[in-house]
């Protein structure tokens, strides 16, 4: 790994971009007349480039270092290989809920991709109160319809073990291992909440039954190779773009950097926990009627994905003993697993590094009642997914939850 290369700057983009003539019908690299860095993630920069005629790319590029806290923390900029590698490999199985990509320049872990400017990253339209109506549905399409291809039963065996050994990412799972399944179960030196909230936190620390049920889930995360995951998929990872009567015409699923071979159950929890968390900003704010239409998406997602998931089936390379009543066993198993991810990110989320707008963006008076609440739901969801996995059911429960701690924070 070199950390010598050269960083993206407005000064030599435009020499960047005319050195590639693949691009040159997507842009003009001699008229640019905008360049915006946009990243908003903990890892990378992001620019926007538009040339006089409007069209636009996004150039998106790994730094040797996590941008959340500085050089402080190095981290290989091959992540973006990871990103390249499995946005291709995944649009091969869903191409219209992902990011057209047009090149990868290795020398500067750069890749350059379709702007989407015309659509809005999906947690900013929940904060912002906004409902986008097929957005879930159409993410539990691309779930199935990737998992489903790089799964033994879409790809076939020799595919899937070659598969495995390519997009071994253990440095991002490291940090997964550590964020989410780990440090928010000890007092670690990089959890962080409001003082009113630390009998919240210490809650979960104390709470030996959640510490070993995500005991369980960590080592599912770390040896259940079932197919090629995103691998941290919030609602910051999905854009959309909706007409004039909030119907999502575009929903397209990015950044998976983070991606490898995982518990299928890992990607379906990761959207339960955002859906969750936006629903206790909802509830924080008295949005009653976005709180109605956030409750809803968990069973929409688990509903699209289970469906084409049961399409995809009769496809299966090997059908000699993975019978049909296989394909039962599993989907019961992943939507137990979903739900104990979704409450391992839940947690991690408000106690750990790395938070949400949703709720940081709260007043403290209401943050301390969301905060608690989205930690309770968690402790609850994490012990009721082995006899509840009726995802209304869970969802109007967890809602109950958020809503009675809602005005615990205010004096
Ligand atoms: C240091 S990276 C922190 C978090 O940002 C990413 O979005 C992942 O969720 C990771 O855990
Ligand atoms: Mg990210």
């Amino acid at each position: 790994m070199s950390d010598s290369y050269e960083f993206l700057t407005a000064e030599n983009i435009p020499a960047f971009l005319a050195s590639h003539k693949e691009i040159s019908s997507v842009i003009d690299a001699g008229s640019i007349v905008d360049m915006k860095e946009v990243g908003d993630g903990n890892l990378n920069v992001v620019f926007i480039i538009k040339d006089k005629q409007g069209k636009g790319i996004v150039l998106k590029q790994s730094l040797p270092y996590v941008r959340l806290v500085g050089p402080s923390w190095p981290m290989s900029p091959d992540r973006a290989r990871i990103e390249y590698e499995t946005t291709v490999i995944h649009s091969l199985a869903a191409k219209h809920l992902l990011p057209k990509i047009y090149f990868y320049d290795p020398q500067r872990y750069i890749i350059a991709m379709e702007d989407l400017s015309d659509h809005k990253v999906w947690r900013t339209a929940l904060n912002l109160g906004e409902q986008h109506f097929g957005a879930a549905e159409a993410i539990g399409e691309y779930i199935a319809r990737v998992l489903f291809a790089t799964s033994i039963f879409g790809a076939g065996a020799e595919a899937h073990y070659k598969g495995i050994a390519r997009a071994i990412n253990p440095e991002l799972c490291l940090i997964t291992e550590d964020l989410v399944f780990t440090e928010p179960y000890f007092p670690a030196g990089r959890n962080s909440y409001l003082p009113e909230n630390k009998i919240d936190a210490e809650a979960i620390i104390n709470d030996a039954q959640m510490v070993q049920e995500i005991g369980q889930l960590k080592y599912k995360f770390m040896t259940s190779a079932e197919a090629l995951l995103h691998g941290d998929l919030h609602t910051g990872s999905v854009m959309v773009k909706s007409d004039a009567t909030g119907k999502a015409i575009s929903t397209r699923a990015f950044d998976s950097e983070f991606s490898f071979y995982g518990p299928i159950g890992f990607d379906i929890g990761a959207c339960f926990a955002n859906f969750y968390i936006a629903l206790a900003r909802a509830t924080a704010l008295g949005r009653t009627a976005h709180a109605d239409y956030i409750s809803a998406l968990p069973e929409e997602l688990w509903r699209a994905f289970e469906k084409n998931f049961r399409t995809l089936w009769p496809s299966r390379v090997d059908k000699r003993v993975f019978s049909d009543q296989m394909l039962e066993d599993l989907l019961a198993q992943w939507k137990v697993d979903a739900i104990g991810f979704a409450a391992a990110k839940m947690v991690r989320r408000i106690v750990g590094l790395a938070k949400t707008s949703d709720i940081e963006t709260l007043e403290p008076n209401l943050r301390i009642g969301a905060a608690r609440g989205v930690l309770r739901a968690a402790q609850m969801a994490v012990r009721e997914r082995h006899s509840n996995t009726d995802i209304p059911a869970l969802t109007q429960k967890i809602r109950k939850i958020i809503e009675e701690v809602r005005t615990s924070g205010e004096k």
